[in-house]
């Protein structure tokens, strides 16, 4: 069916901190959606630009850019999903989406994207598939229950403690990664100290060695019985000073941190890890894929920044078997949608991915599941803004049953 866009309206809402983000309204006849764009802490240097006012915190000249400059240009044209990504790149016209940044365009891509669903009467991870030319199938809950790093007030070793349930289906995977996390907070009330809530949700305290949460996370697994594994995201940019890492008062070399991330994975069922160094040094993330590769995921994240571009060279390099893709490093869904293919092509995994400071739009459950990620990594679901995307995720599940 051919939709003709009526409307393109953007305001600031705030985010899950309080921080004004851009929401973008769309229509045409008969329907009108709206997208709202989460926002980064432990961001990688080389993601495109998120437009924020002269004070570092508003988002009026984002707002400014959908209304006055976007808008008048898609108005009257028809919803072709790729077609108004590829005029949104044209227009901004630089790498980095740094003339209309790409909270803006992000707002306008993906709620182009939904409004073509809604017309059309298609289901949005059905419409995503399509787009992206992906088997659309279940992801896997990579579920953030301890929180440290930029996202906490305990700074620990890593920024992210997650778990991940081999159940097959989400009702499944998520009732156990939910039991996994209650037993975490009864272990951590055992302890001395403050417990508080992180930006995503999980809970975060003081804890003293590199081993402690490995220890919680493994009898909190057992408590539950077994069927999961566990996985860090260590956001090794935000460990990186004056050329070594800092974990707990120590200072690790590349190669050292190598050696305690290889002695974390004899000790306990960690699976999967995520920048575990920081974002320019490819070297270590070479040496370490080429020796553990085979089986624990290396993750991209400040790494790859779902640039299709970076994503191809760091393939090429064998720096990593997974990405995370997180449609704002990036500002459009057809670049998104080029990053997957790519490291898709390259037997690389695929981690959909939320941002610490989210909104109650769900969309990325529907990506996710679109795409045929292997993971989905959405937080703890103590925090609205991340029970949105479990609930979606368990609404399509109920919908169709299993997608294979
Ligand atoms: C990450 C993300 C999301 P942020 O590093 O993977 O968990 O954090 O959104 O702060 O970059
Ligand atoms: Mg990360």
């Amino acid at each position: 069916m051919s939709i003709t866009i009526t409307r393109c309206e953007a305001r600031a809402i705030r985010d899950s901190r309080g921080k004004p983000t851009v929401e973008v309204s769309l229509a045409c006849a008969g329907h009108t959606v709206s997208a709202a764009v989460p926002s980064g802490k432990s961001t990688g240097s080389k993601e495109a630009l998120e437009k924020r006012d002269k004070d570092g915190i508003g988002v009026a000249d984002a707002v400014v850019a959908v209304n006055d400059v976007i808008a008048p240009k898609i108005i009257g044209k028809k919803a072709d999903s790729l077609a108004i990504d590829r005029l949104l790149i044209d227009l901004d016209g630089t790498d980095n989406k740094s003339v209309l940044g790409a909270n803006a365009v992000l707002g306008v891509s993906i709620a182009t994207a939904k409004l073509i669903a809604a017309a059309d009467g298609i289901f949005l991870w059905k419409y995503i598939a399509d787009t992206a030319k992906t088997t659309p199938s279940l992801p896997k809950l990579y579920m953030n229950v301890i929180n440290g790093g930029a996202h906490a007030d305990f700074r620990l070793p890593f920024q992210e403690y997650i778990v991940v349930p081999n159940d097959e289906t989400i009702s499944k995977a998520y009732a156990r990664a939910r039991a996994i996390m209650d037993n975490v907070g009864k272990e951590l009330k055992k302890k001395d100290g403050a417990v508080t809530m992180g930006d995503e949700g999980g809970y975060s305290l003081r804890l003293d060695t590199l081993d402690e949460p490995f220890d919680i996370l493994t009898d909190s697994i057992a408590q539950a019985g077994g069927g999961a594994f566990i996985a860090i995201d260590a956001a090794a940019t935000e460990l990186h000073r004056g050329g070594a890492y800092e974990l707990l008062g120590s200072r690790y070399s590349a190669m050292s941190l190598s050696l305690a991330y290889k002695e974390l994975i004899e000790k306990f069922n960690l699976r999967s890890i995520e920048d575990p160094f920081e974002e320019t040094d490819t070297k270590a993330f070479e040496a370490f894929y080429a020796d553990v590769g085979d089986a624990v995921l290396v993750v991209g994240d400040d790494l790859t920044v779902t640039n299709p571009g970076i994503v191809a060279e760091m393939a090429e390099r064998r720096a990593a078997n997974a990405v995370i893709i997180k449609p704002n490093q990036i500002g459009t869904l057809l670049e998104v949608y080029d990053a997957v293919s790519i490291a898709k092509n390259a037997g690389w995994q695929i981690i959909v991915s939320h941002r610490s400071g989210e909104t109650m739009d769900p969309f990325i459950a529907d990506l996710a599941v679109g795409l045929g990620a292997f993971g989905i990594k959405a937080g703890a679901p103590t925090q609205p803004e991340r029970v949105v995307k479990y609930e979606r995720l368990l609404a399509i599940e109920n919908e169709h049953g299993i997608i294979h």
